[in-house]
């Protein structure tokens, strides 16, 4: 049995028709997989009540799959109130968890689906009901929540739940929106959980490769795949200017290092120190018209001069760029790629300011 798990659609809002594009080549991915259930962790439309036009495309992508058990966690975003897009008629293969955390059997599949779906625009912390339910045995246990995973006590307003509540659902994996940013695959007691990410970015801020969580269930085993589903992409790229000694140097290098990227939008960041000018980033992106989607540049280069003075300082810092100059300058003797030892100036050179962050994937 295989499912996928996505989340944070945002259908109906901004960068609508790219992220509809992308919920159709998730659709056909399903329906070619042979995909049984479908777990959207919320936030599927970008608003309580979309424009009609979008929300039934969406309700007719799903009726033209209708193999395809599509298991929605309303999210905040998207809650399920009266009028809204759950409200009124849906096709027969799709169904919206309501407040509570309740379950749906799908005895075809072999799987039980847990959920539960804000009401309203906040939510109080994950609370599973106390009922006792006569349950099915031997169906595999799947969960699809819209929440903010956070530590035993800590506010949201998102309906925070913590990873030993999580352990405590018992099931098998539990699919998580919310973060628009995807998680690796976590365990907490036997369950495995993550936040698949949104499926389409539309902005800077939502980098990198967007999709969905493919799971199969073999048994008593459940194994999990990312699976890349979005069109454009916002690549965050790095551009080394030292040497470069005017704009159009600047330009070619990048045609360079990184070439065109007509399809994705493309996140600029200057290092180093350019010789004897300063960057203007608004007249770079003139140059570069046309290379991206869209482009930013955010401009983290040095000027060579202010190098120099600070190698003068009677400081810790000082005495580091002198140090760090010298190394450069030798390893350029001895025709050699000072490329290490630049990068140690700048990352030490951030140190000093307090900006060094580390990621840890
Ligand atoms: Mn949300």
């Amino acid at each position: 049995m295989k499912f996928l798990h996505c989340a944070d659609l945002h259908l109906g809002g901004a960068g609508g028709q790219e992220r509809m594009r992308a919920f159709l080549r998730m659709l056909a991915f399903a329906k070619r997989e042979g995909v049984g259930v479908l777990l959207v962790a919320g936030d599927l439309f970008d608003a309580p009540r979309v424009d009609e036009r979008t929300r039934r495309t969406v309700m007719e992508a799903f009726a033209g799959n209708p193999s395809l058990c599509v298991m929605i966690a309303p999210g905040n975003h998207d809650p399920l109130v009266a009028g809204g897009n759950y409200d009124g008629a849906m096709p027969a293969n799709v169904y919206a968890f309501g407040g509570e955390w309740s379950c749906a059997e799908i005895p075809a599949y072999g799987v039980r689906v847990w959920g539960a779906g804000f009401t309203a625009e906040r939510m109080p912390p994950f609370a599973p009901a106390r009922k006792r339910l006569r349950l099915t045995e031997g169906l595999y246990d799947l969960g699809v929540l819209h929440g903010d995973l956070a530590s035993p006590g800590a506010r949201s307003d998102y309906r925070a739940i913590a990873r030993e509540e999580i352990a405590q659902t018992g099931l098998g994996y539990l699919a998580l929106g919310h973060i628009h940013a995807r998680s690796p695959v976590q365990r907490a007691g036997r369950t495995l959980y993550a936040y698949s990410g949104c499926l389409q970015g539309a902005g800077f801020d939502e980098a990198g490769e967007k999709g969905a969580y493919l799971g199969t269930v073999k048994g008593e085993d459940v194994e999990l795949a990312f699976v890349k589903l979005c069109g454009s992409m916002t690549l965050e790229k790095t551009l080394n200017v030292d040497g470069c000694g005017s704009l159009t140097e600047v330009a070619a290098r990048y045609d360079h290092k990184i070439g065109r990227q007509e399809e994705h939008r493309v996140k600029l960041t200057l290092t180093g120190s350019p010789k004897g000018f300063a960057v203007d980033a608004d007249a770079l992106l003139r140059l570069l018209a046309g290379r991206a989607l869209e482009m930013r540049i955010e401009d983290e280069t040095r000027p060579e001069a202010d190098l120099a003075k600070t190698a003068r300082e009677d400081t810790l810092r000082g005495a580091f760029v002198r140090r760090m100059l010298d190394r450069i300058g030798r390893a350029q003797e001895r025709g050699e790629d000072p490329a290490v030892a630049r990068e140690a100036l700048r990352l030490g050179l951030e140190a000093f300011e307090g900006e060094v962050t580390r990621h840890v994937d």
